[in-house]
């Protein structure tokens, strides 16, 4: 029996120049697999704890080596001996060894890194493609890409109130047609915006970071570079938002600084109702703030049988919050990030809660990425059929679609894109 024989963490850095956790794990057959998590800006209240080591003297207190010496001490005395493809033992060890309900004591950064370089040996060790050995022969749907490529929010200092505008190519009739037609909209994007005099420097997620005159004016400019590319808006490339509005809910009221407002929940899913009346908006994500129930029902009343309604720090790929959701039927999908809640298992277990519950699941990157694609042949695994993955710039974003090519080549005639068939209520009459 193949068993784990070393296990190494080091910290490297992400795509913002920020510490993060990367490990390498070599099975006693020699087999080595390596795997680093990324790491969010609008970070929900209830994610797992991304441990960091508060020593101001390094990195402004950001460092990991806290979490990479939890990996190499703490993790590694249990792991090491462990044989391949038992993940959820795997997981499970780890989640007792660390024992509180956050990660806090270890980490998610340290646990999610070993997860998922663990499923990455035991893929090679199985001589599988990842997205084949955690997927099966199921595996092959190409999921939709909803590219963020207008940036505000906390991943921009431009004022602009949401913090993603994405486009979504689902009516390309394959992944790789699909990227094609994100590519050429982002690049009508910047010559609208320079046309205009607007700033082309890219943020966070290689979106662009211009100072817009309001809310509204982002998403003509975005319909506009979809026109002006040659697409059909809707039909052939759609709008997807997250506003992150747990940013900007202050005392109560989500307050818009771009459009001057101070609205109520209920105003601002009126406000929401609008956007929708007026573009081709097909998915709002945290449309509203991580512990507005109430207002979430609201919206969802009003939106639920309409377009998407995806929850990130309203779940935060938590299963416990995830079920409180869908007793109050709230929202009709759900965002899923690895590091939300540091472990391949319980991840798994969320997004099948979901689907059992009818809830659409979108697998998504964070704000501060590496070069690791994992979450590309998690997204084919998982047979979800939506990604959110940034712009079409900056390598770290880049580089997962660069795997989705090379998947949906390999897969070559079993390839099946999912375009807008697992968007929740894509199609329904508005
Ligand atoms: C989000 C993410 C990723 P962050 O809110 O969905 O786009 O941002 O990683 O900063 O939480
Ligand atoms: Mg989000």
């Amino acid at each position: 029996m193949t068993m784990v024989k070393n296990i190494r963490a080091r910290e490297i850095l992400d795509s913002r120049g920020k510490p993060t956790v990367e490990v390498e794990l070599t099975l006693d057959n020699e087999v080595m697999a390596r795997a680093a998590v990324p790491s969010g800006a609008s970070t929900g209240v209830h994610e797992a704890l991304e441990l960091r080591d508060n020593d101001r003297k390094r990195y402004n207190g950001a460092g990991v080596l806290k979490a990479v010496a939890n990996v190499n001490n703490l993790i590694a005395k249990k792991a090491v001996g462990m044989p391949v493809g038992q993940q959820k033992e795997m997981d499970r060890m780890m989640l007792s060894l660390d024992g509180t309900k956050n990660k806090s004591k270890l980490g998610a950064n340290a646990i999610l890194a070993v997860s998922m370089a663990y499923a990455r040996a035991c893929a090679l060790h199985a001589n599988l493609p990842l997205y084949f050995y955690l997927g099966g022969s199921e595996a092959n749907i190409l999921p939709a890409p909803m590219m963020n490529v207008l940036n505000g929010g906390k991943h921009a200092d431009n004022h602009v109130d949401f913090q993603e505008y994405m486009i979504m190519p689902g009516g390309a009739p394959n992944f790789r047609e699909a990227l094609r037609y994100g590519a050429e909209v982002f690049q009508c994007l910047k010559s609208l915006l320079k046309k205009k005099k607007l700033a082309t420097g890219v943020g966070d997620e290689g979106g662009f970071a211009p100072v817009m005159k309001s809310n509204r004016q982002a998403l003509e400019f975005l319909v506009q570079a979809i026109e002006q590319a040659g697409f059909k808006p809707r039909t052939q490339v759609a709008i997807a938002l997250d506003p992150a509005a747990s940013e900007f809910f202050k005392n109560h009221r989500y307050v818009l600084k771009a459009d001057r407002k101070r609205l109520s929940n209920e105003q601002m899913a009126e406000h929401y109702a609008k956007l929708v009346r007026d573009f081709p908006i097909v998915s709002i994500e945290d449309g509203l703030a991580q512990d507005d129930w109430s207002g979430w029902k609201i919206m969802t009343d009003l939106l639920g049988d309409k377009i998407q309604l995806v929850g990130d720090d309203l779940f935060v790929t938590n299963i416990e919050r995830l079920k409180i959701g869908i007793e109050k039927k709230v929202t009709n999908s759900i965002l899923i990030k690895l590091n939300q809640i540091g472990t391949l298992t319980e991840t798994i277990e969320t997004i099948e809660l979901a689907k059992k519950a009818g809830y659409s699941a979108v697998i998504s990157h964070r704000s501060g990425e590496t070069e690791d694609t994992f979450i590309s042949d998690f997204a084919v695994a998982m047979g979800c059929g939506q990604i959110k993955t940034g712009s079409l710039s900056r390598s770290e974003r880049i580089a997962k679609y660069n795997q989705l090519l090379r998947i949906e080549e390999e897969l070559g005639t079993s390839a099946k894109f999912a375009g807008f068939t697992m968007v929740k209520n894509y199609g329904s009459a508005r």
